[in-house]
């Protein structure tokens, strides 16, 4: 018998504004808004196929990137911290996150002058790397490190270059696997996990969603694919090129609660 958790997924329907999105290291490009509500929805299709429930929070018109939710919060199976993004422009965006989680977790903050995303943060087992970069500051990671070692996690800072969070350049894949794009994030600083490398054309192609035993995976990008599955790994594929265009990938646009 496995012990597997349940998972609830939170999710937000997309603004309308979302052209006006925050863009890191992409140039802009027009975001066709009926696709990318079709992708949040097969996102979510995949989800409960997977058997986790999904609730869509409402949109916010005025908060471009408010679908990005992975960003507004780190939940752990303890307590959830509420994040304070790096971007001035999302800071709104964690009222209704946190009014969300509140119900299933207790909830810390991240206070001022600390900046932290919830894509910088990757959990392997009980420890915590985060990601230091243009989101993450040295303020926010100090106090994300209080409240998580109070819990019994280490909390470890993590140099990326070259992208815009820790996760869009490494995630994991199995518990001693991971998967990343080695000229953004070094695996040597990910402790000693094995590392698969995405294919070098697809540098976007290091952030999945795991969820058991199978991952979600934006299906553009098919050769890192390939490689995922020539290592074991069951791979479901969702579309991705719209939100994409707004520098997301499948880890944002959820926040993932065990119960
Ligand atoms: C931003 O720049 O904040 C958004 N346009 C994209 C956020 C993607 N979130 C994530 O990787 N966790």
């Amino acid at each position: 018998m496995t012990n597997r958790p349940s998972w609830l997924a939170l999710t937000r329907e997309i603004s309308p504004a979302i052209e006006h999105c925050e863009l890191t290291h992409l140039a802009r490009s027009p975001i066709d808004v009926t696709r990318a509500r079709a992708e949040l929805e097969a996102y979510e299709g995949t989800l409960r196929d997977l058997g986790c429930e999904v609730r869509r929070l409402p949109a916010a018109p005025d908060m471009p990137d408010s679908v990005f939710v992975e960003d507004a919060a780190v939940v752990l199976d303890e307590l959830a911290v509420i994040t304070r993004p790096g971007a001035a422009s999302r800071r709104a965006e964690t009222a209704a996150v946190a009014d969300a989680i509140r119900p299933y977790r207790p909830v810390a903050a991240i206070l001022a002058p600390g900046t932290l995303d919830g894509g910088d943060v990757l959990r392997v087992g009980r420890t915590l790397f985060v990601g230091v970069g243009s989101r993450t500051n040295e303020s926010g990671v100090a106090q994300f490190r209080r409240m998580a070692a109070s819990q019994g996690y280490s909390v470890e800072p993590v140099a990326f270059q070259g992208c815009l969070h820790l996760k869009t350049g490494a995630t994991l894949v199995a518990d001693d696997l991971l998967l990343v794009n080695p000229a953004w994030v070094d695996p040597a600083h990910l402790g000693s996990l094995r590392a698969i490398e995405v294919d070098p054309n697809e540098p976007f192609a290091a952030n999945v969603l795991r969820i058991g035993d199978v991952v979600i995976h934006p299906a553009e990008h098919a050769r890192t694919r390939r490689r995922l599955e020539a290592e074991g790994i069951s791979v479901r594929t969702v579309p991705m090129a719209e939100l994409a265009k707004a520098e997301g990938g499948v880890t944002c646009i959820s926040v993932m609660i065990a119960r």
